[in-house]
């Protein structure tokens, strides 16, 4: 685990990549295995099936629109129609934070709630239980919200889990009711649950409470889950520089707050993957512009918090900004100083969803480390190569599936926030409005792109470039810590975090520092350091 290791020569790692898969699936997998060239990006398969029995990281279309999106809002009742199952492993596993205001605020985070769907609900249809359960829970809770989950027996037998929730709703009349078509086996991963979710969310939610709240700048932050308390750190850096946020889709938010959004003059977005839709349909009902920013990383944070006061183009604002960064900064560069002789030179890899694996690698970078390795889960091709590529994506069957619900201007609330000069006039200056670059402008030449990374594809990975540490989930974190290598969790950070702004910048250096300097894993003896033992993932015999 010396520093300054030699990097290995990425064509040779890709061949080797897909050596030992047959013809087939080597010919699809070597399109989303790519050797990086920031200035000339190539291009990266992406939002494809994944080849069948290969160990995909990934996870289903239910998981991307129930557990991402909406389960961090804490006064909705989402109801899981089908098995237990389905609702038991979505059960507080994402580690989304929420904090309530008092103790007799609505929190429905801690309970699962399922329909529970047993042999003769599959036989002869569960609308019926459905309608109970909506019913049971009302009585219970008067809850503002109830949303329902159709998992993938509910469509096999085709309950009408939507005709459901408007005859519920009308039924109580001081409830929203509405319902999600996210079958698990909608789309190629949890993505398709995202846009589902956002479509939902979108018709059902935003825009119902016209409200102007006070506030001078005032904005919506999207795509931050609020994982171990990150959505917590940067509102405390937002009060700090006087911005209001409205609403937050949808780390430590509320349903009030999401039906309030649309009063807001600018959406930030955090994790592009998971809610570019709602910029976009916001932008074109209602007129407010959005922008990628990142408050992963210290000097990320920074830069995103001068975009947002160059957009507001308020000196004051500015002004507060500056003196902010100049308060926090030198906090951060003093952990920096510290760890630094300790990371420099070490390397990592991350393989995380569709938003992390580009993100942290500021963190390492912070830290003088090297990201040899990157790829998401799920991502599609704009999440690596930045949104220039949108219109050349083939639309195939499965993101046919997918609902492209047509938005128009609001023939009352439609309201440009700025003008069309005025936008030309923020880009001229270096503002990407309602633009995104992707992971792949950021890395290094020659580093290795991988989409929707296999199990064995990981082991081989580990054991060409023995990185310095592995960032990916539950699923790999002791597998690959088995060959010696530490293993952060990107999803749940191991009980970690916040790892947002510039107080998380600093919990992310100290937890890697403890990691990555950790005596324990010289005492480990990977397999490929065992006598005789050729240098095999392990389970491919031939
Ligand atoms: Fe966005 Fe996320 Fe991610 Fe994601 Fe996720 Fe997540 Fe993730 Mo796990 S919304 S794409 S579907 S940043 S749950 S909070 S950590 S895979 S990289």
């Amino acid at each position: 685990m010396e520093a300054n290791k030699i990097i290995p020569d990425p064509a040779q790692v890709r061949e080797e990549l897909i050596q030992k898969y047959p013809a087939k699936v080597a010919k699809k997998r070597s399109k989303s295995i790519v050797i990086n060239d920031p200035e000339t990006i190539p291009e990266v398969q992406a939002n494809v099936r994944t080849v069948p029995g290969i160990i995909t990281q990934r996870g289903c279309c239910y998981a991307g629109c129930k557990g991402v999106v909406l389960g961090p809002t804490r006064d909705i009742v989402n109801i899981v129609h089908g098995p237990i199952g389905c609702s038991f492993y979505a059960w507080l596993t994402r580690r989304n934070q929420t904090k309530p205001e008092s103790l007799m605020d609505e929190n429905y985070i801690p309970y699962c709630f399922s329909t529970d769907m047993q042999e003769e609900n599959i036989v002869f249809g569960g609308e019926k239980k459905l309608k109970i359960a909506i019913q049971e829970a009302y009585d219970l809770f008067h809850p503002k919200s109830i949303a329902i989950f159709s998992t993938c027996p509910v469509g096999l037998i085709g309950d009408d889990v939507h005709a459901a929730a408007r005859e519920m709703k009308e039924k109580f009349g001081d409830c929203n009711v509405f319902g999600f078509s996210c079958e698990g086996y909608r789309g190629v991963s949890q993505s398709a649950g995202h846009h589902i979710a956002n479509n939902g969310v979108f018709k059902h939610m935003v825009g119902r409470n016209n409200e102007v709240k006070e506030g001078k700048f005032k904005l919506n932050l999207l795509g931050e889950y609020n994982i171990g308390g990150d959505a917590f750190e940067i509102e405390r850096i937002f009060e700090k520089v006087g911005i209001t946020l409205v609403a937050s889709f949808s780390g430590n938010s509320t349903v009030g707050a999401i039906e309030n959004s649309h009063t807001a003059d600018l959406n930030v977005i955090l994790c592009h993957r998971s809610i570019n839709y709602m910029g976009d349909m916001m932008e074109t009902k209602y007129g407010i512009p959005w922008m990628k920013i990142n408050f992963v990383g210290a000097e990320s944070t920074a830069k995103s918090l001068r975009k947002i006061g160059e957009y507001f183009g308020d000196e004051e604002l500015k002004a507060r900004i500056e003196a902010v960064i100049a308060e926090e900064a030198p906090k951060v560069k003093a952990v920096i100083n510290e760890i630094m002789p300790r990371t420099k030179g070490k390397t990592a890899m991350l393989f995380v969803g569709g938003s992390r694996a580009h993100h942290y690698q500021d963190l390492f970078t912070e830290l003088g480390m090297t990201t040899v390795a990157a790829g998401y889960e799920f991502a599609h091709r704009d999440d690596y190569e930045g949104r220039d590529v949108l219109p050349g994506i083939k639309v195939d069957a499965d993101s046919k599936n997918i609902e492209e619900l047509k938005i128009v201007a609001d023939p009352e609330l439609y309201n440009p926030r700025k003008t069309e000069a005025e936008l030309e006039a923020l880009k001229e200056k270096g503002l990407e409005i309602n633009g995104y670059e992707g992971m792949m402008k950021q890395m290094t030449k020659k580093s290795l792109v991988v989409d929707d990374l296999s199990h064995y594809e990981s082991e081989k990975l580990i054991e060409i470039y023995k990185p310095d540490i592995f960032c990916a989930g539950i699923k790999e974190k002791y597998v690959v810590q088995k060959m010696g290598i530490p293993l952060k969790q990107l999803h749940s950070y191991d009980y970690g975090g916040p790892y947002t702004g510039f107080e998380g910048a600093i919990n992310f250096y100290k937890d890697i520092d403890r990691m990555v300097n950790n005596p324990v894993w010289k005492l480990i003896k990977a397999p490929w350091e065992k006598a005789g033992n050729e240098l095999a993932a392990s389970y491919v015999t031939q």
